[in-house]
């Protein structure tokens, strides 16, 4: 007698290669850092030009906060700390946070 072997098909659920998660920087507005310090930290820590810079700048200041950009939690938070570590060494408080993109 001949018995069948029944396989469950295999079909993959999951792509094989899982995008990595993103991390948002944010830049956050204060009181005392001068706007012209801010675009120096933007243009050299997040390699953006004046415009892009001055718009990032001006809605921070305008709205309290501003999303600068997103990478894998690894660079967002490096990038978020020497931003901060930069106004740190001039004496104003210039905070960049990060935030897990959903
Ligand atoms: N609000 C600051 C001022 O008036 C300028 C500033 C803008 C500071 C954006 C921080 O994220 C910031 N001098």
């Amino acid at each position: 007698m001949s018995q069948k072997i029944l396989e469950k098909p295999r079909t993959k659920t999951t792509p094989a290669v899982q995008k990595p998660p993103l991390w948002k920087v944010i830049l956050l507005n204060d009181d005392f850092t001068p706007r012209e310090f801010v675009l120096q930290v933007l243009k050299a820590v997040f390699r953006m030009n004046e415009s892009h810079a001055y718009r990032v700048m001006m809605t921070a200041h305008q709205k309290g906060a501003c999303v600068i950009a997103v990478y894998t939690k690894d660079v967002a938070e490096t990038k978020a700390k020497e931003g901060t570590e930069m106004g740190k060494a001039q004496g104003y408080p210039l905070y960049f946070t990060t935030e897990k993109e959903e």
